[in-house]
Formats: structure tokens, C-alpha cells, sequence
């Protein structure tokens, strides 16, 4: 009998930067993911996926040197009283999610900060969290930028790895954002058995350090997930938080793609939007028990360099 799991992807557009007013801010968003909710439960939906920091407007595009500032955008507690309603309506309506979001921990008296997600099931249960393992962007306030990209200064790399989680009828798996652009996440949750990658991001269409290449962020966007789901036989669910953003303009394209690298579903708004498909978790064998079948082609012992530290 075959495994199918109907999964939306809860695209978000813009939120605003109300620090004033932080459970405002996140209150609002809370009731927009609920409504989208809502909406993927009249359509079947049985899991869905939010964005990458998708409680907050992606604060890394500014520079704070007040830690108390910044800390305002993180969650100390999850779920918390603003984040609760979204786990009461998953128990409600029996829908599992993917939430991203700014997580502050203390561990061993220290602050840590991570760009995190977390996998929900369908009682309101926390069965997996991933932290954000391939940090963009820079450390410095670098004034000559429009905007800034300080995810380096205000997150720790992820320190959990990439997991997969028995959830929904299979092996599931998460990532964040600009981990989507290196085959290496793809291939280590595969190498796990991942059924379904899923994934938020927040991607700036100006890149400026190389604005010629503004024009192809929806292009390289799809090759990273397209090639990522075919050359690992995996479903690839990929969700923005789009539109402009406190006037910076953030890609959108939010998709859903089959094992075989097609684009099965595709977000044609920078708005709230939900795209739905049933994904069948068996179709990932007619690629990983055939022309990317792990056991009889690869050839690790080849491939030494890969884990060696980056030279220079
Ligand atoms: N954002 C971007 C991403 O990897 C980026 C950073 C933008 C990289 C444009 C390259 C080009 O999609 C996050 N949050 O990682």
C-alpha cells in the first residue's frame, strides 16, 4: 500500500519589524500561519511546511550592537505564550508543521543562538528540531552593503547535525535557507534514508556582492532543490517568506519537487500562500533503487576530499 502524504507549503510574505511591539509582530504572523492552517486542512493536508525565521521580519538585514535589541527577535522557550495557538490548532485539526525560527538557549549558563526548525506532529508534539548548519553572509557591519546579512554575527553554526525523523508515514528531514545550495545536506539526509526534505528560506533577490547575479535567484533557487531531490531520489519541499520586506525585496517560488527533480507545485504570488500536493513517499525508489542507487554506484572510498577541512 503506498505511502502518500498530502504536505502544503505555507508560503508567508512580508513581516514587518515591530520590535516595539515584539508580541504584536508575532501574534499577527501566529494568526496568518494558523489561517494557512486552516486552509490546508480543507484541502487534506496532513503537514505543513512555514518558512525559514518565519515569527519575525529576517532581522539578520540590520546591524544591532544592542544585545538586548537583537535578543527581542529570538524565542527563549518554544513553544511559548505568542507560539502556543499554533500547536493547539496542529492538535485541533490534526496537522503536523515545520516551523523556522530565531532560538535562544541557555546551555551550561551560556547564551547560544541558533537559526533553528522544528518538526510538529499531528497531536502538537515537537518530534525533531535541526539547527542551521551553512551560515551566509558576514560578521562585520559592512556599511557599504544596502543591506546587511549578518547571520555569521547573530547565530551559532547548527551543533545537531542533520537528522532525519520518523513522521507522516516516513523518513523525514530538515534544512534551512542557504543549506539548500550545498549538495552535501541533500546527500547526508539521504544517506539516512530521507523520504521528504523540507525546508524554510528568507532569500534577498540583491546579492551585493555580485549583483550580476540578482537576475537568477529564482533560477538558482530551483537547480539547488531540483538537483539536490533528483540526485537523491527525495521529495524537496522549499518555502519562503516573500515580497518586500522592510523595503528589501525577498525571492518567492515557494515549490514542491518530486524525486525525479520536477516541479510538482509552485507559488505564484510574494503573498500568504498555500501550495498543496500528495506526495508519494514510494516514488523515491524508482530513483534511489535505480540510477542513483546508493549501494550498487557510489564510490565513497573516491571521494576522501570531500570531509577534508576546506583548504586555505
Ligand atoms: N539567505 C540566502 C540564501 O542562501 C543568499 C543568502 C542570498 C545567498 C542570495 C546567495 C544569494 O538563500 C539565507 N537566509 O540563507
Amino acid at each position: 500500500m503506498s505511502r502518500k502524504v498530502i504536505v502544503g507549503a505555507a508560503q508567508l510574505g512580508p513581516i514587518a519589524r515591530q520590535e516595539t511591539r515584539r508580541q504584536e509582530t508575532r501574534r499577527q504572523a501566529v494568526a496568518r500561519m494558523i489561517a494557512l492552517m486552516r486552509q490546508a486542512h480543507a484541502r487534506g493536508v496532513q503537514l505543513v511546511v512555514f518558512p525559514e525565521l518565519a515569527l519575525t521580519t529576517f532581522f539578520p538585514r540590520w546591524y544591532f550592537d544592542d544585545p538586548a535589541e537583537l535578543d527581542a527577535f529570538f524565542e527563549r522557550e518554544m513553544p511559548g505564550p505568542e507560539t502556543r495557538p499554533l500547536f493547539d490548532t496542529a492538535r485541533e485539526l490534526g496537522i503536523g508543521f515545520y516551523l523556522g525560527y530565531a532560538e535562544l538557549v541557555w546551555e551550561a549558563g551560556q547564551a547560544r543562538h541558533f537559526n533553528t526548525s522544528i518538526l510538529v506532529d499531528g497531536r502538537g508534539d515537537i518530534v525533531g528540531k535541526y539547527r542551521k548548519v551553512h551560515l551566509p553572509g558576514h560578521h562585520e557591519h559592512e556599511p557599504w552593503r544596502p543591506f546587511q546579512h549578518l547571520e555569521k554575527r547573530y547565530f551559532e553554526p547548527g551543533d545537531l547535525g542533520f537528522g532525519t525523523w520518523q513522521a507522516f508515514g516516513g523518513t523525514m528531514g530538515m534544512a534551512l535557507c542557504n543549506d539548500r545550495r550545498w549538495p552535501e545536506t541533500y546527500r547526508m539526509l539521504a544517506l539516512q534514508g530521507t523520504e521528504l526534505m523540507m525546508l524554510g528560506y528568507n532569500t534577498p533577490i540583491h546579492y551585493p556582492p555580485v549583483p550580476a547575479h540578482d537576475h537568477l535567484q529564482g533560477f538558482h533557487n530551483h537547480l539547488c532543490m531540483q538537483a539536490g531531490a533528483y540526485q537523491n531520489g527525495m521529495w524537496v519541499v522549499g518555502v519562503a517568506k516573500a515580497g518586500r520586506e522592510e523595503g528589501c525585496d525577498l525571492l518567492g517560488q515557494s515549490c514542491i519537487i518530486a524525486p525525479t527533480g520536477e516541479i510538482v507545485a509552485m507559488a505564484d504570488t510574494l503573498e500568504d500562500e498555500l501550495i498543496t500536493h500528495e506526495c508519494d513517499l514510494d516514488r523515491t525508489r524508482e530513483i534511489r533503487e535505480h540510477i542513483f542507487n546508493f549501494a550498487l554506484h557510489r564510490r565513497p572510498e573516491t571521494y576522501g576530499l570531500i570531509t577534508q577541512p576546506t583548504p586555505g
